[in-house]
């Protein structure tokens, strides 16, 4: 069936995993393409400059109006502008893979693809290779075969830097996936919620029932917590990496200038939290979360929905049963500090040691599920709770 994918160096889907190693093997530089694919004749390739103000605002304006919906096409997620440079841009970011496609005639933006440079670690095998994102193609010029140009594209442009390895995510199920998680959404409005038909009434409950249910403290309860700020930036380091070890599939950050670009606050980004020990003043923990909206599709009243996801944390505990009272009281403390800045939902994925407070906290399964690949990678599969990379 794949007409695409079953020319790529993916697994099949009804392959068994016997070794960990590339499907492929690196093509040599004289070998790799030097011009661009071809696109049909309307459409030319671009670089975009998110530097640029009108490109960066481009960029939002086709993923808002084209972007991820949920399976009913009642949501979009509406990444802002400032959060795309954030995601776009990182340490050691490469422009030309920010690859958009234009109508000639009328230089219209219609699709895009992106890549970044990302180190991760895949059970015992460490690699630097790019985390492909934010694939779009307009809604007017769907199911024309224009994706899989943009993949072989962006795979191109990754071979001539040297990278024959990827890692990306989707809602999608494609050859083959190395895991899969489930979104969990932990309500903290629940009438705008019910509102916008993002969740249900359940039989038999009231609202006023449902908002005594997931009414929160207005303080946090943690002693030491604080908003980190950049002279925590090299412990944190060494705590992420140091909890990240559990897993089998975690993001390695190999400086402090990549802490300090995903993980310290950005306002409307992301916010970062740490605790630091009363009396040593060290740093015991810390929590992350992003913001990202969807769009209310055709809503009367309410346009957004105001959105937060779990990023990355790491907790110093080494006690195996105090981690999961510690991990419930700093993700409660998560939502309480969310909830205070108006967001109206928490979401996250079963992902890392997320099954520890999903359920007490009181979040429930969402629709969504997201499937993690790697690109021209053989590797056993694993359960989500093995899955430290968290894509946004
Ligand atoms: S997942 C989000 C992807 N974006 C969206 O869902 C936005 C809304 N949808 C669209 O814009 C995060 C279009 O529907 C898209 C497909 C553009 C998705 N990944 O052009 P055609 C990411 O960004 C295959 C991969 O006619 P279309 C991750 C499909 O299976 N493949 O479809 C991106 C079929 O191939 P097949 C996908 O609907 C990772 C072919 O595309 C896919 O007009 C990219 C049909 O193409 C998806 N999400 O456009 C891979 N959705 O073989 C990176 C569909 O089955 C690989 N398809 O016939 C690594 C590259 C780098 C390597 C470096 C060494
Ligand atoms: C790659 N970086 O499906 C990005 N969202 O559950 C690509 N559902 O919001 C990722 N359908 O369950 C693509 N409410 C995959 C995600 C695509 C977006 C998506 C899902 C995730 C979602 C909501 C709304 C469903 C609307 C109808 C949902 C139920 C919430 C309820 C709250 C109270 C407790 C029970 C659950």
């Amino acid at each position: 069936s794949h007409k695409f994918w079953s020319t790529q160096p993916v697994p099949k889907h009804d392959e068994t995993i016997e070794e960990d190693g590339p499907i492929e093997p690196d093509t040599p530089y004289d070998q790799i393409r030097k011009e661009p694919y071809v696109l049909p004749k309307e459409f030319e390739w671009v670089t975009l400059e998110l530097n640029n103000e009108s490109e960066l605002n481009e960029l939002y304006t086709l993923l808002t109006n084209n972007y991820v919906e949920d399976d009913d096409a009642m949501f979009r997620f509406d990444y802002s502008g400032d959060f795309l440079k954030w995601a776009l841009q990182p340490p050691g970011y490469l422009k030309t893979w920010h690859v958009g496609v234009r109508v000639s005639a009328n230089k219209r933006l219609v699709a895009f693809v992106s890549g970044i440079p990302a180190d991760i670690r895949i059970y015992n095998s460490h690699q630097h290779l790019v985390e492909i994102n934010f694939l779009c193609v307009h809604k007017k010029l769907r199911s024309k075969r224009l994706a899989p140009v943009l993949i072989k594209e962006i795979t191109r442009r990754s071979h001539l830097q040297g990278i024959f390895q990827a890692v990306y995510t989707a809602g999608v199920v494609l050859p083959k996936p190395i895991s899969k998680a489930r979104y969990y959404h932990r309500s903290l409005n629940p009438k705008k919620l019910i509102d916008t038909n993002f969740s249900r009434l359940p039989p038999n409950t009231t609202l006023s029932r449902l908002i005594k249910k997931f009414k929160l403290p207005t303080e946090t309860s943690t002693p030491g917590l604080r908003s980190m700020v950049e002279k925590d930036v090299p412990e944190i380091r060494t705590l992420l990496n140091e909890y990240m070890s559990k897993f089998n599939f975690v993001p390695v950050f190999k400086t402090d200038d990549e802490i300090k670009h995903w993980i310290l606050t950005k306002d409307k980004v992301i916010w970062s939290f740490v605790v630091e020990d009363p009396e040593t003043k060290k740093l015991t923990d810390f929590f992350s979360f992003y913001y990202l909206p969807s769009s209310v599709i055709g809503h009367q009243v309410h346009k957004t929905i105001n959105a937060v996801y779990l990023f990355y944390y790491a907790v110093k505990e080494s006690d195996e049963k105090a981690i999961k009272g510690r991990l419930q009281g700093l993700m409660k403390d998560a939502l309480i500090l969310a909830k205070l800045k108006n967001v109206d939902v928490f979401n996250c994925l079963d992902l890392l040691e997320n099954k520890l407070f999903i359920d007490d906290l009181k979040f429930g399964p969402g629709d969504g599920f997201l499937n993690y690949y790697m690109y021209n990678w053989r590797c056993k599969g694993m359960g989500s709770d093995k899955v430290g990379v968290v894509m946004l």
